[in-house]
């Protein structure tokens, strides 16, 4: 059992249509106990991602506990600002607090000179879990798309209106391309160091993509995705590339057009229906499970997992929730739903 490839990468290959694989976003966090005590001696948020020995723990607590079939490396998006030299920190009960960027004259903070070595630990993580994990699972790195990661860095942190970087965008779009592109060769650095370091697959987190009217959706999602996926490629053709592109709609479409791209991560508020006829003929689907289900449990969790996987499991498909798990889940609903797939892909 634990020689055989990851389920999931034959699932990306296309060449296994048969088994569901199961991971969540968030898998790793505050719903697990067991996470909270190495986040309480952790000192703060950052300083737990940037130690290869607890980042490394955290990392598989959610294997250990539910055996998903890969663990994703337990990171942040925001690393990439506080790598590039803009001031993050994570404040409790608030979130990210940065040192809001809002004009030409503040992006000369922002230096790539030591982006792989302030990174380093992360690597460090990830080859230290591809050691310890068993064969048969897949380790994933990940990085935030351009688009998402500037909200934080313009906004200053999470935003209710995003009114500053839209307003940023839309009005002066020269400008604002050279934040976007400064933040396309990083995030390309980062996801290719990180393959580098032994990660099998890769997600970019465009969580805030479904923002953005049509014009821009184009200019600030979709270009610099497909920068970053042919730099990705030009180095490892063969990795698989997921893409979160949260609140896409229709548009999801165009992210899976985009060459390179192996599978595109769903958010809840799309029908199976409609991705079985739009998306999936043209890439793997990831999702679909609203959160909110899986906090909930019980019969309608149960029915509600039944008609994703018999909405989608005619095609490659991997099971996961339209966004991250929330911090109160019951750890007994999130055993239930892994038993569930388990068992629909055994039948
Ligand atoms: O211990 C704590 O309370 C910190 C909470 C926490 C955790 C567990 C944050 C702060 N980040 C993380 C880890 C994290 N973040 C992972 C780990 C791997 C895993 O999935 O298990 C990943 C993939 C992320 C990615 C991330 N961070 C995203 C993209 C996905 C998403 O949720 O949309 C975003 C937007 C962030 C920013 C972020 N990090 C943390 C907070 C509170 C926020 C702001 C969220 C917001 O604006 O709503």
């Amino acid at each position: 059992m634990t020689t055989s490839n990851p389920i999931i990468l034959d699932v990306l290959d296309g060449k296994d249509v048969k088994s569901i694989p199961i991971w969540l976003m968030r898998q790793a966090g505050r719903y697990l106990e067991e996470y909270q005590a190495v986040r309480k001696i952790s000192g703060s948020f950052l300083d737990l991602c940037y130690s290869p020995k607890m980042a490394k723990r955290v990392t598989l607590q959610p294997i250990e506990r539910f055996n998903f079939d890969a663990a994703i490396i337990f990171s942040d998006i925001l690393v990439i600002p506080d790598a590039l030299g803009q001031s993050v920190q994570f404040q409790e009960g608030i979130g990210p607090i940065l040192e809001p960027l809002r004009d030409l004259s503040s992006l000369n903070c922002l230096n790539m000179d030591n982006l792989t070595n302030h990174l380093s630990p992360v690597y460090e993580a990830i080859s230290d879990v591809r050691l310890e994990l068993t064969r048969d699972k897949a380790v994933i790195g990940f990085s935030g798309a351009p688009w998402t990661v500037a909200t934080y860095m313009v906004e200053g942190g999470s935003s209710k209106d995003f009114s500053n970087i839209k307003q940023w965008a839309y009005s002066s779009p020269e400008e604002f391309s050279i934040l976007i592109e400064i933040l396309i060769s990083a995030i390309t650095m980062h996801l290719l160091s990180q393959i580098k370091a032994g990660a099998d697959v890769i997600q970019i987190f465009d969580s805030w993509a479904g923002l953005l009217p049509d014009s821009g959706f184009k200019k600030w999602c979709v270009y610099p995705i497909k920068k970053i996926v042919a730099g990705v490629r030009s180095e490892f053709p063969d990795i698989p590339i997921i893409i979160f592109p949260r609140l896409a709609g229709h548009r999801y479409i165009a992210i899976a057009d985009i060459e390179g791209v192996t599978a595109v991560s769903v958010d809840h508020t799309i029908s199976t229906d409609w991705l079985s006829k739009n998306l999936q003929n043209k890439v793997v689907v990831q999702g679909n499970l609203d959160p909110v289900f899986l906090l909930s449990g019980g019969a309608a969790m149960k029915s509600e997992v039944k008609r994703i996987l018999e909405g989608l499991s005619g095609h490659p498909f991997i099971f996961n929730l339209g966004h991250g798990v929330l911090p109160s889940t019951p750890t007994d609903n999130v055993s239930e739903l892994c038993e569930m797939v388990s068992v629909y892909r055994r039948s």
